[in-house]
């Protein structure tokens, strides 16, 4: 209860930054997007990482403000990236939408102001939504989906193959980006066996002209591997962990 009142005061008092790690064409190594990942910088107990609040945040409903000021932040980044020509259109922003804030009723109206308010290219946006946003309500799901679709904002299933995957719809919405779950990088060892479902991951993805992102890569050996299974995308700690926005801008500043 302690913390709920600490994350309202800090919602109110904007006591979170966004940190962006880098997102890698594994065949050219440059960057093709940033990962948006929320901070909570605590007046006292320093930086407090989201696996300890984004679960009550989600449980109490917080996470609804905390994910429009998240939204607002990235949109910001976008906007002076653009401006100090760091980026173009071919650059995204990945931003988490959890399954809770996916479901709000005005979820599509919150994106749009937010827009309207941080002028950028919508292509520039990216939304990762995990597959259980759409097991509760598959119709209004795919609605939604299509609006922001609509908007040419992409979207992204994210932690893909540990959900409640089911690929009937994936061929019904409309999804640019699979992003594999680093549960199954983190096998990757140079056994066949390793590669688990990788490879099925990325045929899928190839049948739904869709793309693949692995995450969580942190070894040369996993690079390799995927590089071998043509997985075009990646992010983790061998490439950058999270960073804070101004070495973000100098990695962008410094990137070919
Ligand atoms: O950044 P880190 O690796 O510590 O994140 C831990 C967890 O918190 C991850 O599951 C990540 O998806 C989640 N998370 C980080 N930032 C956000 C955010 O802005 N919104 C939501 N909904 N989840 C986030
Ligand atoms: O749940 P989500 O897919 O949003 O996960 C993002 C989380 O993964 C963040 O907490 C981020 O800090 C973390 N992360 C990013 N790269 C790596 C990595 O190479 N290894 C591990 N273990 N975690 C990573
Ligand atoms: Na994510
Ligand atoms: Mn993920």
């Amino acid at each position: 209860l302690q913390l709920e009142n600490d994350l309202r005061k800090a919602i109110q008092q904007e006591e979170f930054v966004v940190h962006y790690q880098p997102i890698i064409s594994l065949c050219t190594g440059k960057i093709t997007g940033f990962e948006a990942l929320v901070r909570w910088q605590h007046p006292t107990k320093g930086i407090v990482p989201p696996g300890l609040f984004i679960p009550i945040a989600e449980e109490t409903g917080l996470i609804n403000s905390i994910g429009k000021l998240v939204l607002s932040q990235a949109c910001h980044q976008v906007q002076q990236w653009h401006q100090e020509k760091l980026i173009d259109e071919s650059i995204f922003m990945s931003v988490n939408i959890s399954a809770k804030q996916f479901a709000q009723i005005d979820i599509v109206e919150q994106i749009d102001q937010i827009l309207a308010e941080v002028k950028i290219n919508p292509q520039n946006l990216k939304l990762e939504i995990t597959e259980s946003a759409f097991i509760n309500n598959a119709q209004s799901a795919k609605a939604i989906l299509q609006k922001l679709r609509q908007r040419q904002i992409q979207l992204c299933i994210d932690d893909f193959g540990t959900g409640y995957s089911s690929l009937s719809y994936l061929h019904n919405f409309p999804v640019d980006t699979l992003k594999v779950d680093r549960s199954f990088v983190s096998k990757l060892d140079g056994t066949l066996e390793s590669l688990g479902l990788i490879p099925a991951i990325k045929k899928i993805a190839e049948t739904m002209k869709m793309s693949v992102v692995a995450e969580g890569i942190e070894t040369k050996k996993q690079l390799v591997q995927l590089r071998e299974l043509n997985c075009e995308f990646g992010q983790g700690y061998l490439f950058a962990k999270p960073l804070p926005k101004q070495e973000a801008t100098d990695l962008l500043a410094a990137s070919p």
